[in-house]
């Protein structure tokens, strides 16, 4: 019910001004395509390598703030401000890191732009590595997509071959080596600080923050991460310019986002829009809830998201302020759509076993709560439940939220929350009857 289809559907074409998805058709993703499309000229307009002056490290960075492109990984952080953390005058090694280590259920954006745009992502990573100073930099790519993983080092052979990547870059005076990295599909290796550990070959737990990664990141090292959908969003604000980006999107939300769309639509798919486009018109690209049935309830931004009603949903546009103002989170872009056949408590049964499984084990609330609220949902779901439970999943809840060392701990709690805050009486009824609501589940 959760899963994310997979379909690679940019070649369909349904999308609102697209930026990464420009110009793709699913075969024209080698370096001749891409600089076909204009591909590598924003980092020969930084570099001065287009007959212009070129930009400083700072100017980047001050038409990235002005773009107000903010992280597409989940968390929303602006990409400029990130950036600009990074010590200036650091005497020893900085790194780039590429989060592709995509996991959140509904998820499946970052392996579509590496299998069908690798070299938009390099690009963003030169830009990104000489905006931060930078001279290495790693992309993480999860496991269990192995084809991925090839196409990207395809494309790193034909960047170096090219000239774009490796020491004295065009001729420029700059140098970054760029790697990629096989993930082997842990969930939390997709939280940076674990990530960064797992890249170091250590086991995959996050670490505590502050430190920040920006100070205390890779080895010990300054560290900027990103998404790969962030770092391909850079080479179009650089050639374009930030105004420009800011102003496809809305204020604070600027330049558009990829938008995985999966549940009961008929077109699932990725579906690239504008940040502030109405929750209705994605729906519309993705042809409508499937066989015609009602609406019942949306998860906005992967499964860490709380669930909002149809009522809520219809009404908001697609961006991180307005989504956050409804009570939930625009998160990693996963719109997971939900028809009148399905079963809140089946579907939070199976939301909760995943966190469960997910666990990194380090914190006692997250550990110990996440299989508690399992079991509990999993008993209401089986017909088990007893009266007090509801009260008892809020309780375990609220013992989670704010007391865990990464965000997982609260993105098992939240979901939880949301369901039974805007579904209670499917709960309750599951309680007392020992039985589904929903007639498809009866
Ligand atoms: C320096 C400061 N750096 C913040 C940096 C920080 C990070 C970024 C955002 O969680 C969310 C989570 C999931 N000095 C800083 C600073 N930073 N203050 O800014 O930080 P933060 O803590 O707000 O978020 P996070 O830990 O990155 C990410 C949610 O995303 N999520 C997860 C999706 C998973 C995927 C996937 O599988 N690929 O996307 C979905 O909603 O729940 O809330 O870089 O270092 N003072
Ligand atoms: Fe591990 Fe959960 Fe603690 Fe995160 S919150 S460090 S996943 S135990």
């Amino acid at each position: 019910q959760f899963q994310a289809t997979g379909v690679q559907t940019c070649f369909h074409g349904r999308h609102i001004q697209p930026q990464i998805y420009a110009g793709l058709d699913g075969t024209n993703w080698r370096l001749k395509d891409y600089e076909a499309r204009g591909g590598y000229q924003a980092l020969r307009k930084v570099l001065g390598k287009d007959g212009g002056p070129g930009m400083t490290p700072d100017e980047v960075i001050a038409e990235v703030k002005t773009s107000a492109l903010r992280g597409r990984g989940g968390a929303g952080f602006p990409t400029g401000l990130k950036w600009s953390f990074m010590p200036r005058q650091f005497p020893g090694q900085k790194y780039l890191v590429c989060n592709s280590d995509e996991g959140e259920p509904g998820t499946c954006k970052d392996r579509d732009i590496l299998m069908h745009n690798p070299h938009i992502v390099i690009e963003g990573m030169l830009i990104a590595a000489y905006a931060i100073g930078a001279s290495v930099g790693y992309n993480y790519i999860h496991g269990e997509i192995f084809q991925v993983y090839e196409r990207f080092e395809e494309a790193l052979e034909e960047a170096r071959a090219a000239g774009y990547l490796g020491d004295n870059i065009l001729g420029s005076g700059f140098s970054f080596q760029l790697y990629a990295h096989h993930g082997w599909g842990a969930y939390i290796c997709g939280e940076e600080t674990a990530l960064l550990e797992s890249l170091e070959g250590k086991k995959g737990q996050p670490r505590f923050k502050p430190p920040f990664p920006a100070s205390f990141g890779l080895y010990g090292k300054p560290t900027t991460i990103n998404n790969t959908e962030t770092f391909a969003a850079v080479p179009w604000i650089i050639r374009h310019g930030g105004q420009a980006y800011l102003e496809v999107g809305k204020p604070n939300n600027g330049g558009t986002k990829i938008f995985s769309v999966s549940g009961d639509v008929e077109r699932p798919g990725n579906y690239e829009i504008p940040l502030g486009t109405p929750f209705a018109k994605l729906l519309e690209l993705a042809g409508g809830v499937r066989g015609g049935r009602k609406l019942k309830a949306v998860i906005p931004g992967g499964s860490s998201a709380p669930v909002l009603p149809a009522e809520i949903m219809m009404d908001l546009t697609m961006d991180y302020d307005a989504i956050a103002k409804a009570g939930s989170m625009l998160g990693s872009g996963a719109v997971i759509v939900m028809d009148e056949t399905r079963c809140m408590v089946k579907s939070l049964q199976r939301l909760s076993y995943f966190y469960m499984h997910e666990s990194c084990g380090q914190c006692t609330p997250c550990r110990e709560g996440t299989g508690w609220l399992w079991r509990v949902v999993d008993r209401i779901e089986r017909g088990l439940g007893r009266p007090q439970d509801l009260e008892l999943l809020d309780n375990v809840a609220e013992n989670i939220m704010g007391r865990t060392i990464c965000a997982l701990g609260d993105a098992a709690a939240m979901p939880v929350r949301g369901m039974i805050k805007h579904f209670r009486h499917e709960f309750e009824y599951h309680v007392e009857h020992k039985t589904c609501m929903v007639p498809a589940y009866v």
